[in-house]
């Protein structure tokens, strides 16, 4: 159960899907360390937790970044309320992408492996982690999932985060990048919303742009109050469906990539 939020992680699953046998072993080192949601729950002690929740997770968090760091993978975090279209974004991106770079999908859902066939289907490597009652990843859980991928060096790994504008904001897993996505259909009001989501963007996605003749979105003012919360942030209004603006995505996908190069030296 996690203190922050009152959901549950007991069931986690990882499962790996167009997983090829020549990239199984290790890379990852095996740490030792309790799940971070073990501890009891006492309500008088629910500050307390919190603070022993996230300081757990934010050790872990640092583990995979110097293992990410170390191995040069790029790993991005995407996160977004359901069906904004991340995954959507990833089979487009994996279908215009693979024959240039390597590409590994980490899946969070509550349930099916629905997710992962998807990514199968457009041609990359998925582990699908299934949170049961969870509604965010923790780094405890990229870790299990970078185990079973086990990426190349110098790779592209997206995280799919549990649709959720909430929780998933809280936990840091140790990635390059948080990307969110978020879609016309869903009200142009969803950053003063949700703050915390959009504070710890470094990018944020605006999908489904051709919907906006049907649907009452004012493109401008939903980032500027994205930007009014983060400043530093960039941001892209692009559709998965028509493709139109998304090579700007691919062009800050190669950005990053380089960034991360010089961000290792
Ligand atoms: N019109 C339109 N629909 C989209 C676009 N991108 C995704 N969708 C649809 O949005 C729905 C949810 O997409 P999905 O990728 O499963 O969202 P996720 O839950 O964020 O992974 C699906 O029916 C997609 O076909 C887009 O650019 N335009
Ligand atoms: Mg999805």
């Amino acid at each position: 159960m996690c203190a922050t939020c009152g959901c549950g992680h007991d069931d986690v699953r990882v499962s790996t899907l167009g997983h090829d046998d020549e990239h199984a072993g290790g890379h990852v080192h095996p740490h030792e360390h309790q799940h971070p949601h073990d501890h009891p729950h006492e309500a008088a002690e629910t500050l307390v937790l919190e603070e022993r929740v996230f300081a757990k997770n934010d050790a872990l968090a640092e583990h995979n970044r110097a293992y990410l760091t170390a191995q040069q993978i790029t790993t991005l975090n995407l996160m977004s309320s359901p069906g904004s279209g991340k995954t959507s974004l990833l089979e487009r991106t994996i279908a215009d992408l693979r024959t240039t770079l390597e590409i590994g999908v980490i899946e969070g859902d509550q349930e099916t492996l629905l997710d992962a066939e998807r990514i199968r289907s457009a041609g990359a490597r998925a582990v699908q982690i299934n949170t049961g009652a969870g509604c965010h990843l923790d780094a405890d859980m990229l870790y299990r999932g970078l185990e079973t991928l086990n990426p190349s060096s110098g790779s592209l790994v997206f995280v799919e985060n549990v649709g959720n504008l909430v929780c998933p904001a809280l936990f840091d897993l140790g990635e390059a990048r948080k990307v969110v996505v978020i879609s016309v259909t869903e009200g142009d009001d969803k950053p003063l919303k949700y703050p915390h989501m959009f504070a710890a963007a470094d990018l944020v996605i605006v999908n489904k742009t051709d919907l906006l003749p049907y649907v009452d979105f004012d493109l401008d003012r939903c980032t500027s109050a994205a930007r009014s919360l983060n400043p530093g942030m960039q941001t892209i209004a692009l559709s998965v469906r028509s493709g139109d603006n998304i090579d700007a995505w691919y062009g800050w996908l190669r950005a990053t990539m380089k960034e991360r190069v010089r961000e290792r030296m």
